[in-house]
């Protein structure tokens, strides 16, 4: 059977997926804690793909929704990949969703990563987190899915699951260095007004 879609605009089609605006620090929802969500339907799927594609433009491998003014726990994510063989190709897109993300473990060891956020610019530090964990999370079909990370997929994780407890990855460095880098952010946006 074929679907006739001629009711469709041309409108429609660019509303489908919108590129919305990364809130930066020192703005309040990002302090925020962010609520459970109860049915994994179109419309969220609609948000989880207007946050992939925010994701991609700013650019950044993740993305939690509360970053774009939506404080519910849904996490985008996207640690790409060469084809291996193949340095000069195009990344393959990876795609990964994560709604109600829960971590079921974490090793005693930990790892250092010099971390970035598109809600704080420009600012890079090292942040040291377990380096393997066990989550627990519904994927985009609303199915329950367990598995393990390492590597920067586990420090994304966890630093996506953060901003859902209304934690950026600044908060782990000292006061003073949080300190400057919202002070920088705040002068660049200044700039950029002016
Ligand atoms: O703001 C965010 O939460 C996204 C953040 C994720 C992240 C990066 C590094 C460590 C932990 C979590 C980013 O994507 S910052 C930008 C970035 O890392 C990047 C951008 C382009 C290419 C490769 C990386
Ligand atoms: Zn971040």
């Amino acid at each position: 059977m074929r679907y006739n879609l001629d009711f469709l605009r041309f409108g429609d089609y660019i509303a489908a997926m919108a590129i919305r605006e990364i809130l930066t620090v020192p703005h309040p929802v990002l302090k925020e804690v962010s609520k459970p969500v109860d049915t994994v339907d179109d419309a969220l799927r609609a948000l989880m793909d207007d946050m992939l594609e925010t994701m991609y433009d700013a650019p950044g491998i993740g993305l939690a929704a509360v970053q774009i003014g939506e404080p519910i726990r849904v996490i985008v994510m996207d640690l790409q990949e060469r084809p291996e063989g193949e340095p000069e190709a195009e990344p393959v897109k990876q795609p990964r969703y994560f709604v109600n993300p829960e971590i079921v473990w974490k090793s005693e060891d930990l790892a250092p990563y010099e971390e970035g956020c598109l809600s704080v610019p420009e600012i890079y530090d090292e942040v040291m987190r377990p380096a393997r964990v066990r989550l627990r999370y519904l994927n985009y079909q609303g199915e329950q899915v367990e598995e393990e990370a390492d590597g920067l997929f586990a420090t994304c994780i966890q630093h996506e699951m953060d901003h859902l407890e209304g934690v950026l990855f600044i908060d782990h460095l000292s006061k003073l260095k949080r300190d400057r880098a919202v002070a920088k952010v705040k002068k660049a946006k200044k700039n950029e007004a002016a």
